[in-house]
């Protein structure tokens, strides 16, 4: 796979990819990429005419019709941090040995919010988070092409309430960010790429911590066969691969924090909104 930078920004003429700032043609789109398989995608890619540079401004690089699919209790602190915060902790140490692995689906590309763009904590709920995630650039085959930054924003007490409120407590308006690029990629690049998580408050760090992807329990090929097993995406998806950083039980996060998820070469930052 070229090693090379995909971005989307919003035009005149509507949203347009670019290649390393380069736009691409109007009519390519990411669904279209995802349809080839990885060798022909980087040759479809290297073969094209260089486009005019691009700095409108920045979408979210996913297409609205697009999804973005999560695995969790991937990392040993996930686990530990809610098995904390459930009356039900026995359910996140069978899954994270388990053969099947957690995946879930976590939004729609017209949902998912953008480099810059706020994300929000739930009005009903009094203990959240966020994930910072490698998210893996998955083609129609399941074959991991490149990555982006993620994050999985998380409402502790309702999923700890009761796990079967995981979708209330992950799906929401503001619950996902993606950004600011998806950078191409072939999957052991990715496998020791560090992940950090800042939060900051009144210009002040009141969260930072880092993890390398070498820590996570499944490998990115099993995430991907798992997502792929019975559901088919010919327009490819996108696989949150879980947390590795959870701040301390004391911690949640309060409106205006500003939060900086930086994966391998990407940071993501969002604002929290109300
Ligand atoms: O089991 C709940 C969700 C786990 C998750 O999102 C993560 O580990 O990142
Ligand atoms: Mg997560």
């Amino acid at each position: 796979m070229i090693h090379a930078k995909l971005t989307r920004h919003l035009t005149p003429a509507g949203s347009r990819w670019a290649l390393n700032g380069r736009a691409l043609p109007q009519t390519v789109g990411l669904d279209e990429l995802l349809s080839l398989a990885s060798p022909q995608l980087s040759s479809f890619l290297e073969d094209l005419p260089p486009g005019e540079a691009l700095t409108a401004p920045l979408l979210p690089p996913i297409e609205p019709h697009q999804e973005v699919w999560a695995s969790g209790v991937t990392y040993l602190r996930s686990r530990e941090a809610r098995e904390h915060e459930s009356a039900s902790a026995d359910v996140y140490q069978m899954v994270y040995s388990a053969v099947r692995p957690e995946l879930f689906m976590k939004s729609v590309g017209w949902r998912v919010k953008g480099d810059g763009e706020p994300v929000r904590i739930r009005r009903d709920s009094a203990w959240n988070v966020p994930e910072p995630e490698l998210v893996l650039v998955l083609n129609s085959r399941m074959e991991i092409v490149g990555y982006t930054a993620g994050n999985d924003m998380s409402s502790r007490d309702i999923e700890g309430a009761n796990p079967l409120y995981l979708p209330q407590a992950k799906i929401y308006d503001g619950s996902c960010a993606l950004g600011p690029a998806i950078v191409l990629s072939d999957a052991p690049a990715l496998r020791d790429l560090e992940i950090r998580l800042d939060i900051m408050r009144g210009g002040a760090s009141v969260f930072a911590g880092t993890v390398s992807t070498s820590q996570m329990k499944r490998t990115f090929e099993e995430l991907a066969r798992w997502l792929g097993e019975e559901l088919s995406f010919p327009g490819g998806a996108l696989l949150m691969t879980g947390t590795g950083l959870v701040p301390g039980d004391d911690f949640t996060l309060a409106i205006g924090d500003v939060v900086h998820a930086t994966v391998g070469e990407l940071r993501l930052t969002n604002t929290v909104a109300c």
